[in-house]
């Protein structure tokens, strides 16, 4: 247990220092993506300028979730599944991210990163974005009973009120 966090510790560290952000093999311990086709249920997420209705989501440990998220703002907005430490690290790429200019109000650019030769990629598999308007769609599989947080981790997003608790039970 100890090893594996320290693994996946210094694999975020290392995401942080480079502009390659999502690594191969990059494992959660609550869980990890699935296909659409294999969930139990679906659960309808409404994104609105600062806000994500329901606030709250409870999910049993085992079940797998198609979470439909509908973006009725004018902002792009994200779907991050992840604890407040997670999410904490997360804003800190997206920040980057915008200081670079790939992310705008409303979009992502992929942008080419001359003679580094990277791609800057938003494609974490516990994350989506969602463009104003626009309806997105993540599955996950919840492997234990633990605390998360859906939150967007847009920079300003998540301390104006983008960040609702996921309670996973036994
Ligand atoms: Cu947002």
């Amino acid at each position: 247990m100890f090893l594996r966090k320290t693994a996946a510790l210094t694999a975020c560290m290392l995401a942080l220092s480079s502009p390659v952000w999502a690594l191969e093999g990059h494992t959660y311990d609550f869980g990890q993506p699935a296909s659409a086709a294999k969930a139990s249920r679906s659960v309808e997420v409404v994104m609105g300028d600062m806000s994500f209705t329901p606030k709250t989501i409870d999910i049993k440990a085992g079940e797998t979730v198609r979470f439909v998220l509908v973006n009725k703002g004018q902002l792009l907005h994200e779907f991050n599944l992840g604890d407040a430490a997670m999410h904490a690290r997360h804003q800190q790429q997206m920040l980057q991210m915008q200081q670079s200019g790939m992310l705008t109000p409303t979009g992502v650019k992929a942008m080419d990163h001359g003679a580094m030769g990277h791609d800057m990629k938003h494609d974490d598999p516990n994350s989506v974005l969602v463009e104003p308007g626009k309806t997105a769609e993540l599955t996950w599989t919840f492997n234990k009973a633990t605390n998360l947080e859906f939150a967007c981790n847009i920079p300003g997003h998540y301390q104006a009120g983008m960040v609702g608790k996921l309670t996973v039970s036994q």
